[in-house]
């Protein structure tokens, strides 16, 4: 059945930036900001890159490959991108009348929402071209408040505007604070929360376990080199979810970022004693440690395990459901699973910081 026109209107955006974690960020900040607006808000596919196997410049991958669509709808009117360009863009966004929104034009009169990569892969990817462009300009921004969602409204009519596409996701970055709780509208879809669990029961001993997880790649030990210590009282990425919004705990460290070998391991060795943990799971972008770990725990029978396929939304499912876990404050990846714990109350704590948010 092909789904309703909704007469107040459609947000489509491409999540442009970052990677999954930018991507949640800000999809969480899009989803109040759309909300805001009251118009259904299209859920766009996330955007991959080099994946084995994959395509070059960029994948998109469908939004419920990932996430249930239905518990969003109880926040607010979500359709799938897909569904979305097949059931209803031939009647309210046909060719030839596809505007794209931006902040201010690059060059002339255009917002260039198709030009490098992941742009014209993501757009392309449902033959989308811009007919035209429209600038916003000062006195409009992405903050989810009313008064800005009556300005908008008032100067682009749903009547005469059906469609507000944008070439980069409308929310803030990194999420604000009251948007965090949002998370709670993403669900994991059946495949990955099955296959979560699947290796929960399967692969774990029985018992509590730790789940951590390492930043540890070649571009993050730059980012914690050039980028922490510049600055009082800047947020660098995640940095808020440990720190508090208003640097209520403190500053970011080097150690927050990228902490050495030995502070990793006398932070789980403390935290497997305290919680009596059976095993700790572990999922890193780069080095996971495993043979230093396994060394350390194998004496008092506690086991190491990764998820060997490495895909990351599945390692992600099962950190949220760790019995503690300890993530990394400044990486926007680590806290999509604290974000998630939060929503049941579960507890977490961050490398280097394990003291301040200790509960
Ligand atoms: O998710 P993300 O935006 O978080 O980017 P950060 C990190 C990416 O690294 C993830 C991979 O999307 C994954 O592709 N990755 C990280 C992992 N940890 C794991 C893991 O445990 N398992 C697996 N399978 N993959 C920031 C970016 O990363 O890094 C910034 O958001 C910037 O935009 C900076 O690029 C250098 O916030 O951690």
């Amino acid at each position: 059945e092909d789904p309703q026109i909704d007469p107040k209107g459609y947000v489509v955006y491409c999540p442009c930036m970052g990677r999954f974690g930018n991507q949640a960020d800000q999809f969480l900040g899009a989803l109040a900001f759309i909300k805001t607006l009251d118009r259904t808000m299209v859920l766009p596919p996330w955007v991959e890159y080099g994946k084995p196997g994959s395509k070059p410049g960029s994948s998109q991958i469908p939004f419920d490959t990932y996430f249930k669509v239905e518990p969003l709808t109880k926040y607010h009117r979500v359709i799938t991108m897909e569904v979305f360009m097949k059931k209803l863009a031939p009647k309210v966004w046909p060719l030839g009348q596809r505007k794209g929104f931006c902040h201010t034009f690059r060059g002339g009169d255009s917002c260039k929402m198709k030009e490098g990569n992941p742009f014209g892969p993501f757009w392309d990817n449902f033959n989308v071209d811009f007919d035209s462009y429209v600038e916003f300009g000062g006195g409009l921004n992405y903050i989810p408040s009313s008064s800005n969602a009556k300005k908008w409204n008032e100067r682009f009519p749903a009547s005469e505007y059906p469609v507000l596409a944008f070439g980069g996701a409308p929310g803030s970055f990194p999420v604000l604070e009251e948007n965090v709780p949002l998370h709670q509208y993403l669900v994991w879809s059946d495949k990955i929360e099955k296959q979560a669990s699947d290796f929960i029961t399967k692969k774990l001993p029985e018992g509590p376990f730790l789940g951590v997880h390492m930043r540890n790649g070649l571009d993050w030990v730059n980012v914690c080199n050039n980028h922490v210590g510049v600055e009082q009282n800047r947020h660098l990425f995640g940095s808020p979810q440990c720190l508090g919004y208003r640097f209520e705990h403190g500053q970011v460290t080097k150690d927050m970022c990228f902490p050495p070998d030995d502070l990793v391991k006398r932070q789980i060795r403390r935290r497997v004693k305290k919680m009596k943990a059976k095993s700790v799971f572990v999922a890193a972008d780069a080095d996971p440690m495993m043979m230093v770990l396994t060394r350390m725990l194998e004496p008092i029978k506690v086991r190491v395990l990764q998820f060997d396929e490495h895909e990351l939304h599945v390692e992600l499912a099962i950190l949220a459901r760790a019995d503690h876990y300890i993530g990394n404050c400044i990486s926007t990846f680590s806290a999509f699973a604290a974000r998630e714990r939060g929503v049941t109350g579960k507890s977490t704590s961050f490398w280097a910081v394990d003291e301040v948010l200790d509960k």
